[in-house]
This record gives C-alpha cells, structure tokens and sequence, in this order.
C-alpha cells in the first residue's frame, strides 16, 4: 500500500509512537529547556523551544510554561528572540558558531543583548505567542494561577513590536529575514539567488561541528556555510542593530519570507486571545491581524502559482522557487477562501505531491519538480515534522480535513519509525538528520492529542489519545 494511502495509524503504532516521542522529551530535557538534539544541536534554539513546548503542554504544563519563559529570560532589549540560548556547560567546540563567534553581550549590547547569557544575534520564526496560547489553554486554571499570561503577554508583544517595526526593512507591512538560518529553513533553494551575491567567508576561517554528527549529503555545503559566516559577521559588525531605514548601512541579505510572516499573523491572533483572558482589549491585535493577513496577500500571493512567493527585498523582485514555506499562510483564519482552495490544491498537485495517487508521503520542504530538489539534504526536498505539523493545522482550520487526517497519520507512522528523526525523505520516510529530534517527539505528542473532524472536543480527544498516568505529576 503506498504510504499516502494512510488515513490512520493503529494503536500499536500510535502507542509506539508515543513511546518514542515521550522518551525522547526526557532525554533532551536539561531541567530548564529541551535540546533540539543531544548531539547535533546542544543548546536552546528558538522556534524549537516553541514547537516543543506545544507537545511538551500534554505531559507537564509547567514543563511547557518553563521551556517557553526560559527561552523568554534571553530576549533583548530590543525586543528580539535570539535564535539560539547558549548553555554556558557546553564546550564552545560542540556547535558553530558557538558564542564566541557571536559575541552577543559585547557586540549586541545597543541593541539590548542581555549581559547575563550569550545568544546568537539573529532570529527565528515567531512561533511563541502561539504556543505559550496553546500551553496556556491545556491547563487555563492552573496558569491563571501560576500568571503564566500575565508574565509572557508584555515580552511576547515586544518580540511582535521588533519583527513589525525594526524588521519591516522592505516598508511593506511584511518583516524581513537578513540570514537564511532566520527562516528556519536554512539552505532553502529560493535562498540560493539572493546568497550568490554574498561574498563566501573562506573555509579555512571556521570549523563547522555539524559534520561531526551528520552526513555531508544531508547538510548545507561548504559554500553555504560560507555565506550564513559572512552574513552574520556583517550583522555582528554592525552591532546587530537594524537600522538602515534610519542612515544605517544596507544588510547584504534581506527576504520577506511567507512562512515567517504567516507565523507573525498567527502570533497575532493568539495575542488576541491571550489579551482577551487577560481581560484586556484585543482590538488592536485584531486589526493588526486583518492588515498583515491583507499585505501578505497583497505581497507575496502569485495567483498563476497557487502560491506565496518569498520576496527578494534589495531587488524588489518575487523569487520563483517553489517552498513548502508558501504554503504556511494556510494557518491564518482570515486567509480569503479562494486562496485556502488553490493552496489545498498546490499541495495536492505535482510540486508537492501529496494528492491521493501522489508520489509524497509527507509534505516536502521544496518543489518535487524544482531544479534544485534533493531527497536528502536539508531543506532541499526532506519533510520536517514541523512544517507538516503546520500544515496540518492550516488544512485544517479551512475545512480541509482528508488532507489534513493524511498528514497526521504519516507523520505518527514516521516519527515513530524514525526514532524521531530531525528529517525524512518525503517519499519513503526514510531518516535523515539527527535521530532523538526535539520538536520531532514533541509534535507527535501534539498530533496524538489533536481532534479529528467531526469527533469529540480536543480535551476528550487527548486524553484518549495520550494514554492515561502518562501525564507527569506535575503537569
Ligand atoms: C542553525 C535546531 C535548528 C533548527 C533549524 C534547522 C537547524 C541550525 C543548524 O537546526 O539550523 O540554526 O545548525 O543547522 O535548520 O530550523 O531550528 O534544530
């Protein structure tokens, strides 16, 4: 049976699954927050902890509360969330590029980098304000309690405040990305245009870690890795500072990313609903909500794709490669019908492949049919559990749900097949990347407990799902 045939899992499968993913939580758990992966990945990274906190809700809380507010603890004063929170225990020669390449507290002390942690200076898709929603609402009286709210609302307004004010480099109501790793999706092909105009730093002037733990095919080259050095040494040059709508000087790298700015719309919303049991006015995140919902279509929606395009910035021109990121936008609620339909149906269709007689078992992370696709590397082809997480999601907040049921279903199956590996081949599920993946286990957890169309409410749900003493007792 091809794998796409899948509408459910068993389960033993899901019970496996669980397993998995559950052990997992508790091998990357430091005491204060989860490690993407005990080998590759050694630190804190930003839309991780979000993603993780989203599955982490259904076993502890407080867990999740925590995961979130120590990411929160490393936010500048600028309002931005860096994209990785160092463990100061971690030998600098585990990742690169390792604090003393980044130099946050010296080097981004104008922009309001905090002096008691070292951070990367970039940043990460917003994934937060929706996930602290998402922790609040599995457990709403025990975090009224504990002001969980109460604390993460005015820094998580402040992070929104940074990517809509300081980011909007293009002065379009979009923010703007100024590194690939920004993106999330670091070696995305539609990256690859607005990269060749980088000067690559040589290779001989860093060592890379992650070739210790994962095979080059399934990384970034050499030459890529050239150019994320070269840009963020420019950044870091320039005090992280994003100022050159104000005199400062132009970033050499500067994208309106769809799936960044999707996730920006949704933090919208969740901020809403958080001011709102918060007993504040959610007006203005409502309003703020329709306009960004209306530049993102405005912007970055082809019609004769059936998709969002990332936006080179400095050219002012559309980048014409197909990325599961122009799916995204499928979250927002206000999303007009038509566009929900057509991207349901680029989904379906050959660049995705995910239609009933499709070759996809996932969702890929780029164009099946794209010049640069790649089964194997990175966030050149493979399926991420993250954005196929989304993707569910999105699906199924616009009816979509026979997709959606799909999705859940291989990724269940293939999470727990993979030991929750960090990626897969979007045909086969074959693992790639690191295995233990945090928001891998996290997300599976989450897909678990999600409802199903037209079934129970999603308390009953999950906890038929999430099999019963498995909750710690502190959650
Ligand atoms: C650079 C941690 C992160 C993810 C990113 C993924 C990868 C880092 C790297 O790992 O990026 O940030 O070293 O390759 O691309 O999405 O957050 O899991």
């Amino acid at each position: 049976m091809a794998y796409n045939a899948y509408t459910a899992y068993t389960a033993e499968s899901a019970h496996h699954a669980y397993t998995c993913a559950r052990a997992v939580l508790e091998r990357n758990w430091t005491g204060a927050s989860t490690v993407p992966s005990r080998a590759l990945y050694p630190h804190q990274w930003s839309w991780d902890s979000g993603f993780i906190a989203i599955g982490l809700r259904h076993v502890s809380p407080p867990r999740a509360q925590r995961e979130l507010e120590t990411l929160l603890d490393a936010q500048w004063g600028d309002g931005r969330i860096p994209h990785i929170v160092f463990n100061p225990a971690v030998p600098h020669q585990a990742y690169f590029p390792s604090p003393d390449f980044w130099r946050s507290s010296a080097a981004g002390a104008r922009a309001g980098a905090p002096a008691a942690v070292e951070t990367s200076g970039i940043v990460q898709p917003p994934i937060h304000a929706l996930a602290a929603w998402l922790v609040h609402e599995a457990d709403p009286a025990a975090s009224a309690r504990h002001g969980f709210l109460a604390r993460v609302y005015p820094r998580l307004v402040a992070w929104q405040r940074y990517l809509t004010e300081r980011r909007d480099l293009g002065g379009r109501g979009l923010a703007s990305i100024v590194h690939p790793w920004e993106s999330g999706m670091d070696n995305s092909p539609c990256w690859d245009g607005p990269l060749a105009r980088v000067e690559p730093a040589a290779s001989s002037s860093f060592r890379r870690a992650d070739l210790d733990h994962g095979l080059p095919a399934d990384r970034p080259t050499d030459l890529d890795y050239g150019r994320y050095v070269r840009l963020a040494e420019h950044y870091r040059a320039h005090g992280y500072l994003d100022d050159h709508l104000d005199g400062g000087p132009e970033p050499p790298f500067a994208v309106e990313d769809p799936g960044l700015n999707a996730l920006l719309v949704a933090a919208e919303h969740a901020l809403a609903e958080i001011a709102a049991a918060l007993g504040e006015d959610p007006t203005d995140h409502q309003v703020r909500a329709e306009e960004r919902t209306t530049a993102l279509v405005k912007r970055l929606w082809h019609p004769e794709e059936g998709l969002f395009l990332a936006h080179d910035v400095l050219t002012d021109e559309p980048i014409g490669e197909r990325s599961a990121a122009g799916l995204l936008p499928l979250l927002l609620p206000g999303l007009p019908r038509e566009i929900a339909a057509a991207l349901a149906r680029t989904a379906r269709g050959p660049h995705f492949g995910l239609g009933p007689t499709g070759p996809a078992r996932l969702a890929p992370s780029y164009d099946l049919t794209g010049r640069a696709f790649d089964p194997a590397r990175y966030w050149r082809g493979p399926a991420w559990f993250n954005v196929n997480w989304l993707l569910h999601l999105g699906l199924t907040r616009h009816g979509e749900h026979e997709l959606a049921e799909r999705l859940r279903a291989a990724a269940v199956t293939t999470a727990g097949a993979t030991d929750c590996a960090e990626y897969v081949d979007p045909f086969t599920g074959r693992a790639r990347g690191a295995r233990g993946f945090g928001w891998t286990a996290a997300l599976t957890i989450d897909l678990l407990a999600a409802p199903r169309a037209g079934s129970a409410g999603r308390r009953e749900r999950a906890a038929r799902a999430v099999p019963a003493g498995r909750r710690s007792p502190d959650g």
